[in-house]
């Protein structure tokens, strides 16, 4: 690729379908389709942009260590990961959630010490930290919502939308950590290379996102 190309990380699923109409507003249009196309790198109309679509929990890693200038990644994952070598200079308002410990109710009362499964264990471990409380984590990959109902843990942190999936499963949010919403990363190095293309482009998208309403 040539060393004035502009690559974009962004994640399949809700967050490519929430940025594509983004993208469209500062003119940047992709030729293929990742959910039908096996390619990794997706050209655009413009040939000095392309698209790269992994897996969300990777974006981060991906913008930190320069494998693409910039993307899109959630409030979640970034808080993960941590956001070293990433900056962040637009809250896109899409893909919005909040993260939240959820359990049986009253699962929280206990003084005992509670055992969380999780996939966001950085997270939770600072979360409970800075009240002063020690827990146990499990760290999970999916499906939290699983272990209170097997007695594996009495807690989670996840996700929560809509409040379905936790409610199909008997459970209910308890504490509320953060509001969560999708956020433009960028490279460090990057913003000083493609400085005014990158300028340009978080104009633009800004612009987007104002118009998109609340
Ligand atoms: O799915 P995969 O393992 O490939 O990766 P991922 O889960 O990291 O990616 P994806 O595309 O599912 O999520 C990408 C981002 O979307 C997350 O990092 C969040 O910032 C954001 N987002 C917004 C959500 C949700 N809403 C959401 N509801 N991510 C996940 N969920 C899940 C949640 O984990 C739970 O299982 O949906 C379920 C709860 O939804 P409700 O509506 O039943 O409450
Ligand atoms: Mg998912």
């Amino acid at each position: 690729m040539s060393t004035s190309t502009l690559v974009i990380a962004l994640s399949k699923g809700r967050i490519y379908q929430d940025t594509l109409p983004l993208l469209a507003h500062a003119g940047i249009v992709p030729q293929d389709d990742p959910e039908k196309s096996r390619k990794l790198i997706l050209d655009t109309n413009q040939p000095e942009v392309k698209l790269v679509v992994i897996r969300a929990t990777d974006v981060p890693t991906y913008v930190q260590y320069g494998g693409a200038d910039v993307g899109v990644a959630g409030k979640d994952v970034l808080m993960e990961h941590g956001g070293e070598g990433l900056y962040e200079p637009l809250d896109l308002r899409i893909a919005r959630c909040r993260l939240m410990v959820a359990g049986r109710p009253g699962a929280n009362d206990s003084n005992t010490r509670l055992r969380i499964a999780t996939k966001f264990v950085n997270i939770t471990r600072r979360y409970y930290a800075a009240q002063g409380k020690q827990v146990e984590l499990i760290k999970l990959y999916g499906s939290m919502e699983l272990a209170p109902l097997v007695g594996m843990a009495d807690a989670i942190v996840d996700l929560v939308d809509t409040g379905n999936t936790l409610k199909a499963n008997g459970l209910v949010p308890l504490e509320h950590i953060a509001d969560i919403s999708s956020r433009l990363i960028v490279n460090k190095a990057s913003l000083k290379l493609h400085s005014q293309q990158i300028k340009t482009l978080i104009e633009q998208l800004r612009q987007a996102v104002a118009q998109q309403g609340p």
